[in-house]
């Protein structure tokens, strides 16, 4: 797809095969890859958006997660687009086997580089929402590629918030983090590592599987725009009291 806008209006369906087939690639592989799917000027705008904020910023990581900081953007355009959202409804349906809410997104966009590189890298977490899309926006051409590495579905949709914040609380802490950090870089334990392309768009089940990315080296620029969608404990009243 090379136009995010003109997709709108043509929303054309994507067949039911389709979409079952990446949700038993997300099941058996971990993720779904659908390349190129952005492309062309919406792209470059993407990228040039990208660094124009980090560098305006005056920082070296920034994390955009307001929608109106993507008015007028091609993430907003993205956001919007039907056929976009689409997938992450009809991949709900497969998933949860009951009709999916209206898709609305928490949405991010990262940008990485100097000395948050390393800081803000290498932190394995579960999302808070059942699907996440990852579409690389800024991957550098040299040097060390910052991979996206995952430990796919270590873990179920959890029928208690609780029990949600205990297996959090398991990954969130130094012990765990440093020995996922050596099982990840040993590459045993079905882990994943994707070396991403600017673009692509990339599918998994972000609440249920264990993540992070590698740090590219300080003197680059990385940036990701992540679409995250459902949370499954959205009528919890104990996450309802903790927000208070
Ligand atoms: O930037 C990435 O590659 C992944 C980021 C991520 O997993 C997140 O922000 O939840
Ligand atoms: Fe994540």
């Amino acid at each position: 797809m090379t136009d995010l806008l003109a997709a709108k209006t043509r929303a054309q369906p994507i067949p039911d095969s389709t979409i079952a087939e990446m949700a038993s690639d997300m099941e058996r592989d971990g993720y779904c890859c659908l390349p190129s799917y952005v492309s062309g000027k919406d792209l470059v705008q993407m990228q040039e958006f990208a660094s124009a904020i980090i560098r305006q910023s005056g920082r070296t990581s920034l994390s955009l997660n307001r929608s109106e900081q993507f008015s007028g953007t091609k993430f907003e355009a993205l956001a919007n687009s039907e056929r976009f959202q689409e997938i992450f409804s009809r991949l709900y349906e497969i998933a949860l086997q009951k009709p999916s809410p209206e898709v609305n997104f928490y949405q991010v966009l990262r940008c990485l580089t100097g000395e948050d590189m390393a800081r803000e890298s290498f932190i394995f977490h579960y999302d808070s929402f059942l699907i996440t899309a990852l579409l690389p926006v800024i991957i550098p051409k040299k040097g060390r590629r910052g991979d996206f590495i995952m430990f796919p579905n270590t873990r179920g949709v959890r029928s208690a918030y609780l029990i949600n914040l205990i297996d959090k609380m398991l990954v969130d802490n130094r012990i765990s983090q440093w020995i996922l950090k050596r099982v990840a870089q040993s590459g045993y334990f079905g882990m994943k590592r994707i070396s991403l392309v600017p673009g692509n768009l990339y599918f998994f089940w972000g609440y249920r599987s264990i993540h992070t990315n590698e740090p590219c080296d300080p003197d680059q620029l990385r940036s990701t725009a992540l679409y995250h969608f459902a949370d499954p404990h959205i009528d919890s009243p104990l996450k309802a009291r903790l927000r208070r």
